[in-house]
């Protein structure tokens, strides 16, 4: 077989960028190691940038997400006690974010990349790939009790972070950043109505929580959770009276609490590997960075990689032009690393380190009293977390 790009994975990456390459044309084969339903059932990001939202619309999937996404202006923080509404739309000049969890987001991808004609390979092994740092790369990969082989032009690692890709790239062409946090997410998901008409972001002394939503009905939680524990050690119950201790007492008493619907531990880490291109190889989303889950970045960033890439390749194919494709590592590496920052300094704003002494913890609590009661503070978390334009990629402002 041949094509003109291998994607491998089809996380919301892969299928993003299928879906860009396909409405301009492009060719593409996706592989992927799961099947369809493996990849719906993993319950992940929730929050959407705006910058996100446009290149879901412009990728023609953004109905549903629409009809149904619920538009955000504001979250609250819950610190010593008390709740401090970071006002989005006031302190950015009327920005907000979009709730519409990431399982979603795939499911409309899925249905358009079904629509495309395009060829998706779920329950693809041992993908493997080729001479990718020449003109003529190839992929093989085992699928039936059969091995295949497609001859591409690129290659793009859309494969998350245990993905392959990476870990082809010989590991002197590669440097990478890393830091592991020492605790985990647990995370509920419910059908019960959330606390809350918007997120709470909480710093208690038993560790952070976060009450977050995916649908009016439907919410999502979080507990900061030693490494150790194990998601069997968690009851439902457990997990209720936990979070209850955690929240302020008018949000305790408005807490509905039911059956989970899904109960995982995620650990948490900071991760940048440089450059993202290797001769035809291009990364792109998890594959070449993750950010702990506390600023709501991972998916955005996933979303402003694959449409940096799309642009590059249809500049390729299109106007014979590979600057797009020679700048693509620096342009997405800026928002990157700023994503990152906001991403480790909110996280460290918000949990309680297990390794660390009182004055570090009263060093938090000064600056969160900072924060908060300062415009300029509040501005600060706020301009973060809606994040970077498009275009911040290309201007070296
Ligand atoms: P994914 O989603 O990991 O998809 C990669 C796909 O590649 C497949 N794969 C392979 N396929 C073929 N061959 C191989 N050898 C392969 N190895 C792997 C995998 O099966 C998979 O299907 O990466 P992608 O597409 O780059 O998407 C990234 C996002 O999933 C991720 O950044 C976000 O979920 C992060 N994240 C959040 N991001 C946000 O923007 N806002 C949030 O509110 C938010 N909350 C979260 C999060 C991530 C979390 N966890 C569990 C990590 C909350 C949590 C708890
Ligand atoms: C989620 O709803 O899963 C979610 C929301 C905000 C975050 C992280 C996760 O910062």
């Amino acid at each position: 077989m041949r094509t003109q790009v291998v994607i491998v994975g089809a996380g919301p990456s892969g299928l993003l960028l299928g879906q860009l390459l396909h409405q301009a044309g492009i060719d593409n084969v996706i592989l992927e190691r799961q099947s369809a339903e493996y990849v719906l059932g993993r319950i992940r990001a929730g929050v959407l940038e705006q910058v996100a939202v446009d290149i879901l619309d412009e990728a023609g999937v953004g109905q549903r997400m629409h009809a149904e996404g619920l538009p955000h202006e504001g979250f609250d923080l819950l610190v010593d006690g008390q709740r401090h509404r970071i006002d989005l739309a006031r302190l950015t000049g009327g920005r907000r974010v979009l709730v519409y969890g990431q399982t979603e987001v795939t499911r409309d991808l899925m249905a358009a990349r079904a629509a495309s004609g395009q060829t998706t390979v779920y329950e693809a092994a041992n993908v493997t790939l080729h001479d990718f740092d020449g003109e003529r790369p190839w992929v093989t990969y085992a699928h039936g009790g059969q091995t295949h082989r497609i001859d591409t032009d690129f290659i793009a690692g859309c494969d998350g972070f245990h993905g392959v890709c990476r870990a082809s790239v010989p590991r002197s062409a590669i440097t990478e950043y890393e830091k592991v946090y020492p605790f985990g997410w647990l995370g509920l998901l419910s059908d019960t109505p959330p606390v809350h008409h918007e997120l709470i972001y909480v710093n208690s002394p038993r560790g952070f929580a976060l009450c977050s939503m995916r649908s009016r009905t439907r919410s999502r939680y979080y507990l900061q959770v030693p490494l150790t524990d194990k998601v069997e050690d968690w009851s439902d119950a457990a997990f209720w009276d936990e979070l209850r201790r955690r929240l302020d007492p008018a949000a305790a008493e408005a807490l509905v609490t039911g059956p989970a619907l899904e109960k995982s531990i995620a650990p948490l880490r900071s991760f940048v590997s440089e450059p993202m291109r290797f001769g035809r190889l291009l990364l792109a989303g998890d594959a070449a960075h993750i950010v702990p889950p506390t600023g709501a970045k991972g998916l955005n960033l996933a979303a402003t990689d694959v449409k940096y890439l799309a642009d590059a390749l249809i500049e390729h194919y299109r106007e014979r032009s590979d600057a797009g494709l020679n700048t693509y590592s620096e342009r997405c590496l800026r928002r990157i690393w700023r994503a990152e920052r906001f991403s480790w300094w909110f996280t460290r704003l918000m949990h309680r380190f297990p390794n660390e002494g009182e004055i570090e913890h009263k060093f938090q609590q000064a600056e969160l009293d900072y924060l908060l009661h300062s415009e300029a503070g509040a501005r600060t978390i706020a301009e973060n977390y809606v994040g970077l334009p498009l275009d911040f990629g290309l201007r070296r402002a």
